[in-house]
């Protein structure tokens, strides 16, 4: 029988050094490890995280009695767990408790059913995505705001990497793009310093300084604003200058104008509903008029996984892409669920890491597994990221191998 004979949570560090949970998890014959990432700007909606202990102490002593001798069927575990907690933000067992359980489940399955973890997701049947194929990589390459001693005008500034064709071109590309980002900073003279997500982090307050860096090492650019880091008052504060609504999307629109910015993540603050719709409209009529893609306006902090601010933010046409991370909404059913309406409302997903990460490498598969069209993962210059980048080369050898 498949059922399940042993769950038990553990202490240990994440990227940051900072305490997270890994849970463990087996049936007869199988052995199963997942753990949690933690974020640093994190959204007014996600689900709670409870401090470690107390959520290593819910998943040893509330969780594990209930599980033991359970069929590990993750959409049966997960609405247990949903169940067992009780609260609309998973704040009774917390976030990361419930999470490490549920992806160690998911992943317990897809060893019973004796298939790789992506192609376990995709037989789950739920997810839907017409893009076939691989995610294109979008990777953190300035780490500034939240993630960074240094200053930099936004929070993340990322190279936006391959086509959906293969995995092991883009990877190498960004490492010879890395190589050549650091000399250009060497030789500027800059002062840098690594960021919490493998990039480099630098002071500044010119705002077009980062683009005119990386424009002239590659031509697909993302960022992060992580809009509610620095909204104020009912304005935004951006390197010491207040800007109105109106005035951030005039800059958006000369950034993406003037640069090769093809997605623009968390533009405002979690609950400035309008002025998300605003940008988006302005992106789509410059993707007429350009005759170009829509730039992407990526909901993170917005939308945080969950399928009912999706719904919500489809509804009011306030972006174009959804951020997907697990752990904003902590089990695998409803991040699935969250995957699902997205694909299906026509919008693009990134599936992405979190700041504070571990070594488990499960968002490679997630991003494979429903199509997604992108990952987000940082650089592979941090172990707990290359793990990232490494499982998606096998799934690549794994795919060909196939075929
Ligand atoms: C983000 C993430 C990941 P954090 O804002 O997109 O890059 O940061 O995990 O700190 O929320
Ligand atoms: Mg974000």
């Amino acid at each position: 029988m498949n059922t399940i004979k042993k769950c038990k949570a553990y202490k240990i560090k994440d990227s940051r050094g900072d305490e997270t949970l890994e849970v463990e998890m087996s049936s007869n014959g199988h052995t199963v490890w997942a753990s949690v990432p933690a974020g640093k700007s994190t959204g007014s909606r996600e689900a709670v995280a409870l401090p470690v202990d107390e959520a290593v102490w819910n998943v040893n002593r509330v969780i594990s009695p209930e599980l033991i001798g359970k069929k590990a069927d993750v959409f049966e575990v997960d609405d247990l767990l949903v169940s067992l907690d009780g609260t609309e933000n998973k704040s009774n067992l917390g976030a990361n408790a419930i999470l490490g359980v549920s992806l160690a489940t998911l992943k317990l399955e897809a060893k019973i059913a004796n298939q790789p973890l992506w192609k376990h997701i995709q037989s789950l049947g739920h997810p839907v995505s017409k893009s076939v194929g691989f995610p294109r990589l979008f990777v953190n390459v300035l780490n500034g705001g939240a993630h960074a001693k240094f200053r930099l005008p936004f929070q993340e500034y990322m190279f936006v990497l391959g086509n959906g064709m293969n995995v092991a071109g883009p990877i190498n590309q960004l490492q010879t793009l890395f190589e050549q980002l650091k000399k250009k900073l060497e030789a500027e003279g800059k002062e840098i310093k690594m960021g919490d997500e493998g990039g480099f982090s630098f002071e500044s307050d010119d705002i077009e300084e980062p683009f005119n860096i990386l424009s002239e090492l590659h031509d697909k650019l993302a960022i992060d604003v992580a809009g509610g880091e620095f909204f104020e008052n009912g304005e935004y504060n951006v390197c010491g200058q207040k800007y109105s609504l109106e005035k951030l999307s005039n800059l958006y629109e000369l950034l993406v104008k003037k640069y090769p910015l093809i997605s623009i993540e968390d533009p405002f603050a979690d609950n400035d509903f309008e002025a998300f719709a605003f940008v988006t409209k302005k992106m789509r009529d410059y993707g007429v008029i350009s005759q170009k893609e829509d730039v992407l306006v990526v909901g993170d902090d917005l939308t945080t996984t969950n399928p009912q601010m999706i719904a919500k933010a489809v509804d009011g046409k306030l972006i174009n892409a959804v951020l997907i991370k697990p752990n904003q909404i902590g089990t695998i059913s409803e991040t699935l669920k969250a995957i699902k309406m997205t694909h299906e409302a026509g919008l693009k997903t990134i599936i992405s890491h979190r700041s504070g990460e571990t070594m488990d490498s499960f968002i490679a598969d997630l991003a494979m597994g429903v199509g997604a069209f992108g990952l987000k993962a940082g650089t592979m210059f941090q172990s707990e990221r290359k793990e990232k980048y490494d499982r998606l080369l096998e799934i690549e050898q794994e795919v060909n191998s196939e075929k």
